[in-house]
């Protein structure tokens, strides 16, 4: 297959989305009819405070970032429903796959996807005002139904923050894995090569993964500096596991 043919980006259909039924139609406009792209993988996440805070961690400290936070973990469309807290996630592959799914979502924020680009997926979107203890409003959540890749480096950060490999057919992966020689385990924020109680098991010897995931465990194992953090790593493996609070 040509290189070209193998440009993925990640697609999240965001809870404000899923509440208003969008799902079919976002999914409709991004066709491969449409857009010449085509699914790598597809899952139903909910989504835990840690791959959320990964997810965003380019605005952590910003004034919206805990409501944004509350949003794409469903807190604020399903305050009271916990059980459809939920986003779904999508890889799409194909010829400039993150600039023809970028078009067709539009401005991130809503208002100005009204004004500049009617029609756009983000003009259906809403705008939430902020307020501070005082009633101040100090900003504004943007409601803005798709998230999608906005380069190439973030494509690649945000399929791996999502995605296993595995998730993910052979023949479509476009990222470098490797085979595991160790046993990873996972509990309280720390990692081990082997099982301590109530740990979860992240990978055995065999296991293939991405290799940058690889490489960084074998760094942060060792106490140096790895080029992600452990969280980085270690939310994809607990994306929908009961114990993903480990
Ligand atoms: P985008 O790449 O289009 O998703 O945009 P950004 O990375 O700039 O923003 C990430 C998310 O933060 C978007 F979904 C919108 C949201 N946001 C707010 O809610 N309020 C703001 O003031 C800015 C961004």
């Amino acid at each position: 297959m040509i290189k070209q043919e193998l440009e993925q980006t990640l697609v999240l259909i965001k809870p404000d989305a899923l509440k208003n039924s969008l799902t079919g139609y976002v999914l409709s406009l991004l066709s491969e009819f449409h857009t010449g792209l085509r699914f790598a993988g597809a899952k139903i996440v909910h989504v835990s405070r840690m791959l959320a805070e990964e997810h965003y961690a380019e605005h952590k400290g910003k004034v919206f970032f805990p409501s944004l936070i509350d949003y794409i973990m469903g807190h604020s469309h399903y305050a009271d429903e916990s059980w459809k807290q939920r986003v779904v996630a999508f890889v799409y592959q194909g010829a400039n796959a993150i600039n023809v799914i970028r078009d067709i979502s539009g401005p991130t924020n809503p208002r100005v996807a009204r004004e500049e680009k009617p029609g756009c997926i983000r003009s259906l979107g809403t705008l939430v005002p902020l307020k501070d203890a005082e009633g101040k409003v100090i900003g504004e959540r943007m409601d803005n139904l798709i998230h999608a890749s906005a380069n190439a480096a973030d494509a690649e950060r945000e399929i791996k923050l999502w995605f296993k490999p595995c998730d993910i057919p052979p023949a479509m992966q476009a990222i470098a894995t490797a085979e595991s020689d160790e046993h990873y385990y996972y509990k309280d924020n720390k990692l081990f090569l082997t099982h301590e109680t109530g740990s979860a098991c992240l990978l055995a010897p065999g296991d293939i993964a991405w290799k940058s995931d690889l490489q960084a465990l074998r760094l942060l194992q060792s106490g140096s500096a790895a080029a992600c953090t452990l969280d980085a790593v270690v939310a994809k493996y607990l994306i929908n596991e009961k114990r993903e609070k480990i």
